[in-house]
């Protein structure tokens, strides 16, 4: 999508910092840390978020936690605990409005998130 700064990340016409890319997903460091470890898991295709996952196209959601778990096995905090977020919609704080998977590691998580 023309507009949309994560498709732009994907076809490189704006910078991120890779820390993994295969044929469907795509996960970089957040450029605004809220914890220790931040980074975003996108789908190369543009859905713009949870409301728009649908039977078409919810495979990609179980692949995202499948390389987020490899992803937090490689990078060592798999054993002591990580957080998965997903904002949708305005009340949730969504920004970007290409799906994406928060990942938060390397420091005590409060519980409930504000
Ligand atoms: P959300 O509030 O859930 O829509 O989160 C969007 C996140 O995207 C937010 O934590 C900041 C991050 N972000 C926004 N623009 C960029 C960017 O250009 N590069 C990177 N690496 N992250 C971005």
């Amino acid at each position: 999508m023309e507009d949309c700064i994560f498709c732009k990340i994907i076809k490189r016409e704006i910078p991120a910092n890779i820390i993994y890319e295969d044929e469907r997903v795509l996960a970089f460091y957040d450029v605004d840390p809220k914890a220790p470890f931040h980074m975003l898991v996108i789908p190369k295709e543009h859905i713009e978020g949870a409301n728009a996952i649908t039977g078409e196209n919810s495979s990609i959601v179980g692949y995202i936690f499948e390389v987020i778990a490899k992803i937090a096995k490689e990078q060592g905090f798999a054993e002591e605990g990580y957080r998965i977020v997903n904002n949708c919609g305005e009340k949730a704080g969504q920004t970007v409005h290409h799906i994406h998977f928060h990942v938060l590691a390397r420091r005590d998580l409060g519980w409930p998130p504000g």
